[in-house]
């Protein structure tokens, strides 16, 4: 049964797949499993959760990277972790919930917020939106956003607080990986798709950013980190 990944289209001239972390990380996963799927549109208000990825598979539309990855797992049979002991487990666990949780939101609300950023990624909306009412769609998306990333705490801090907030999760994550192949040891486990496609998108993006800078220049084995896993899953793009 083939998925359909539904997610926004891949952004020309990024040296990023998707303009969603979460999008990168699912579509990731299906590499690595060889799951077939096809790509389709990303409408975030069609998507059963109201965010994207979604997909579509045996007649239903499912939403979150997450509890997708659980359904297919469950019925290709796949464990992508199953070399990890029950330690290593809750090691990749902690720190999945630490990016997608917590260093998501400090790298969205920092693309939204700083003007060069903001600049990408309302040119990449707004060829994605309709012509015309796309710049008004985009006012209101833009406006959501503030207002649900003030919610969720992140937006109440300063610009600089979050950036070093960000750095210390980055830190963290580097010193984990140390001088390892993937992010739990020799052999590729399912948190290599989260680390592998937040990573990217703080540090292969087209825009100028201290977090950009910071990893490239103060933490020397993330590049060749993401050039491993782009050399097995992605070199096609
Ligand atoms: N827990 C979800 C998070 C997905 C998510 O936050 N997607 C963002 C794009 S990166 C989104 O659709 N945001 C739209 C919104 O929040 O309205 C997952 O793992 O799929």
């Amino acid at each position: 049964m083939t998925v359909v990944l539904h997610q926004p289209p891949r952004p020309q001239g990024w040296d990023v797949p998707n303009m969603s972390p979460f999008c990168i990380k699912l579509e990731t996963y299906l590499r690595m499993t060889k799951i077939p799927y096809v790509l389709g549109k990303g409408n975030p208000m069609k998507a059963p959760k109201g965010k994207i990825p979604y997909i579509e598979y045996k007649g239903e539309l499912i939403g979150d990277s997450g509890l997708i990855i659980e359904v297919l797992n469950r019925d290709y049979k796949i464990d992508l972790d199953s070399d990890l002991s029950d330690t290593e487990r809750s090691i990749a666990h902690a720190f999945r919930s630490l990016i997608e949780e917590a260093t998501y939101f400090r790298g969205a609300y920092l693309r939204w917020s700083e003007a060069e950023s903001w600049s990408f990624v309302k040119g990449l909306l707004l060829k994605i939106l309709p012509p015309v009412i796309g710049a008004l769609i985009l006012k209101k998306i833009r406006k959501n956003f503030m207002a649900g990333i003030k919610a969720q705490g992140t937006g109440r801090h300063s610009l600089d607080d979050v950036k070093k907030m960000m750095k210390h999760d980055l830190k963290a994550i580097s010193v984990f990986l140390a001088d390892k192949k993937f992010f739990m040891g020799e052999k590729v486990t399912l948190v290599d798709a989260t680390v592998y496609s937040f990573l990217i998108s703080f540090s292969r993006i087209p825009w100028q950013s201290d977090i950009k800078k910071f990893i490239n220049s103060e933490l020397p084995n993330i590049g060749p980190y993401c050039d491993r896993m782009k050399a097995l899953y992605w070199a096609d793009v």
